[in-house]
């Protein structure tokens, strides 16, 4: 059993989240892209957060408008301070922090930080989806999360991540998921 499924969805308990990072521009020359999401993933790492896994961190294509190539990965934290919709909201002055505007959707971006998927299952209010709407369509998120929750399955479509990802890449090779 995955440790995502181990939780609840009980205020002050710990909660397991599975979180994807995401970055195309650089905030300055010491600053890229890869660098950033690094920075991100350890601010996601201390007090009020433990990290459980880690996937490395992968160049991608951009899907989109965007022009510029993306350093993109996953990770599993625990926290006993937040439900879904406070987590979004640090996220969301995370990202700020680290430079992001509010421009285009999928504008270029220093940092974008989603909320995958939740130990308590499903989670809709204003603003948030969880598991992330359109997660399980993306390359980019799939191949990270496969790395360090092969096994965690989709509340809506009860296929696993591993299953997920061999599918999305089916009609363009006959690959093993990962
Ligand atoms: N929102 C709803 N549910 C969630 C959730 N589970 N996690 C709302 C986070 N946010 C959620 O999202 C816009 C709004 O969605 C939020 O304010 C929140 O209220 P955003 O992350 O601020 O904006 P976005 O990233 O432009 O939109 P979205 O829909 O998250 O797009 P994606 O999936 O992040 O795609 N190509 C590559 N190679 N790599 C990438 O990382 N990313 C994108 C953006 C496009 N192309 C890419 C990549
Ligand atoms: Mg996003």
């Amino acid at each position: 059993m995955s440790a995502l499924s181990l939780t609840g969805g009980v205020s002050g308990a710990t909660q397991i989240y599975i979180i994807a990072l995401g970055s195309n521009q650089p905030r300055s020359r010491t600053r890229p892209p890869t660098r950033l999401v690094e920075e991100a993933i350890e601010a996601l790492s201390i007090a009020p957060f433990r990290l459980l896994a880690r996937s490395p961190i992968i160049e991608t294509p951009p899907l989109g408008p965007s022009k510029r190539r993306y350093a993109n990965a996953a990770i599993m934290v625990e926290t006993a301070q937040f439900l879904p919709d406070t987590l979004l909201r640090h996220l969301k002055a995370m990202e700020r922090a680290a430079g992001r505007r509010p421009g285009l959707r999928w504008s270029s971006r220093p940092l974008d930080l989603d909320i995958i998927a939740w130990g308590g299952g499903r989670w809709i209010s204003p603003g948030l989806t969880v598991p992330h709407k359109e997660w399980s369509k993306r390359i980019f998120v799939l191949e990270p999360v496969c790395a360090i929750a092969p096994r965690w399955k989709d509340p809506k479509s009860g296929k696993s991540v591993r299953q997920m990802l061999a599918t999305l890449k089916k009609p363009r090779k006959m690959r093993k998921g990962c």
